[in-house]
């Protein structure tokens, strides 16, 4: 790849795709970009748990080791409902921490439901100076508004730098859960150590303005099938909205 546009996400999301069978290169692609898609072809397709073995084990949540996503009545949970996600890194809250996230397609609406996957390195090339400075010199607190979905940490809310290291390149990388106190439903809260509810709501508004721009942000459209490993270490990933009467089912398998 070009050195110049490897920074890019829209150069990235174009080569970060292979097909789901038994020699695909997706190991290597991952490695290279944080993510891949792995396309539905031929008669036999690859199984996400064989996907996902050689890059570790199954991470336990409150609801054991696999997510069925789709819509379930009744939630206080916003994985099951049809409202965006805001962008965040996985396992913040749970006690086992999560490496890899593979997604499987089972059913797809016609439109909405992507999922939004972010760089890292995307955003720490296009990111204001000053903004990273900021995020270099806080913590962040998260807390859980969800009942039985993570398994409980045995020492409290979490407080999480939101600069850590790219375990593959060495550089920067961002974990954070960007808080959305208008979704009064959203399964998580968070709140930078020694700031005001203003300071709060402006900082995780200028990043999601940050984040979500092509340039760092990849829009993921579903077609059943369709296979997304992410490094969740090295890209965050977030879910637009989808229209209630269209079905969308993703099968979720994480490892440490
Ligand atoms: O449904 C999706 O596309 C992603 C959901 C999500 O945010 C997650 O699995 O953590």
């Amino acid at each position: 790849m070009n050195p110049t546009t490897d920074t890019d996400m829209r150069q990235r999301a174009a080569d970060a795709r292979c097909p789901r069978t038994v020699r695909a290169p997706y190991l290597e692609k991952l490695r290279r970009h944080g993510f891949v898609v792995l396309e539905p072809q031929g008669p036999d397709p690859m199984p996400l748990e064989d996907l996902m073995a050689p890059l570790g084990r199954p991470t336990p949540y409150g609801f054991g080791t696999q997510l069925i996503q789709e819509q379930r009545p009744d939630t206080d949970n916003s994985q099951f409902r049809t409202g965006a996600i805001p962008m965040h890194t996985d396992a913040l809250l749970n006690a086992n921490p999560v490496s890899y996230i593979g997604l499987e397609c089972l059913q797809a609406p016609d439109k909405g439901g992507e999922t939004l996957v972010a760089s890292s390195r995307a955003f720490f090339a296009t990111a204001p100076a000053a903004l990273v400075d900021t995020l270099r010199g806080i913590e962040i607190e998260y807390w859980s508004r969800v009942s039985g979905f993570y398994v409980e940490r045995p020492d409290g809310n979490p407080v999480v730098a939101p600069v850590q290291v790219d375990p593959v390149t060495g550089g920067d990388a961002l974990w954070i859960g960007l808080d959305h106190p208008a979704d009064p439903h959203r399964n998580y809260g968070a709140a930078v150590i020694g700031y005001t509810g203003r300071q709060n709501r402006e900082l995780f508004a200028t990043l999601d303005r940050t984040l979500n721009i092509p340039e760092v942000t990849y829009a993921h459209w579903w077609r059943p099938g369709q296979i997304l490993i992410m490094d969740n270490r090295r890209v965050l990933h977030a879910r637009t909205a989808y229209h209630p009467d269209t079905p969308r089912k993703l099968r979720r398998v994480s490892v440490t």
